[in-house]
């Protein structure tokens, strides 16, 4: 059993996705165990992208999370960090696999619908930096 962090971003919860990539989550049978509506600061957006800092998309990324809510959310099933990434698809919708969520949902390279942790690791840093142990109901 894994957790993994999932972020539906601004463009798919302002064009009221919210349910359909929920209903997504639980058909792959990733388990929403904690979840919350969040308006990100500037610092939490460049906080937690800040490995990406200096990339010449890093401004207009923290413009655009920070652009409107987003519903953070736990996943927890088997092997939920990989099974995650490859519900997304890739960061291009370009290049995403049909049956993806970028693919169905993602307007552009940066609007692209949702985030998850890339790593057990990241996972683990994503994770603390939205939850307490107490909200998650694992
Ligand atoms: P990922 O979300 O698939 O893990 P990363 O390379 O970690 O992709 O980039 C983080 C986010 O930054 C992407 O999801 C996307 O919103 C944005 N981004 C990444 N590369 C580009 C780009 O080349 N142009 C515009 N936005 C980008
Ligand atoms: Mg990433």
């Amino acid at each position: 059993m894994q957790q993994t962090l999932s972020i539906i971003k601004p463009d798919a919860v302002g064009c009221q996705l919210v349910g359909a990539i929920f209903a997504r989550f639980e058909q792959a049978r990733l388990k929403i165990v904690a979840t919350k509506m969040v308006q990100l600061s500037r610092e939490q957006a460049q906080a937690f992208y800040a490995e990406h800092q200096g990339q010449p998309f890093y401004e207009g990324l923290v413009e655009f999370m920070t652009s409107g809510p987003v519903v953070v959310s736990v996943l927890q099933g088997n092997d939920a960090v990989s099974a995650q990434r490859e519900l997304i698809g890739a960061t291009d919708p370009a290049q995403a696999r049909v049956g993806t969520l970028r693919y169905d949902f993602a307007e552009s390279k940066s609007r692209n619908a949702v985030h998850g942790s890339d790593s057990l690791q990241s996972a683990q840093r994503e994770i603390a930096f939205f939850f307490t142990p107490d909200e998650i109901c694992a």
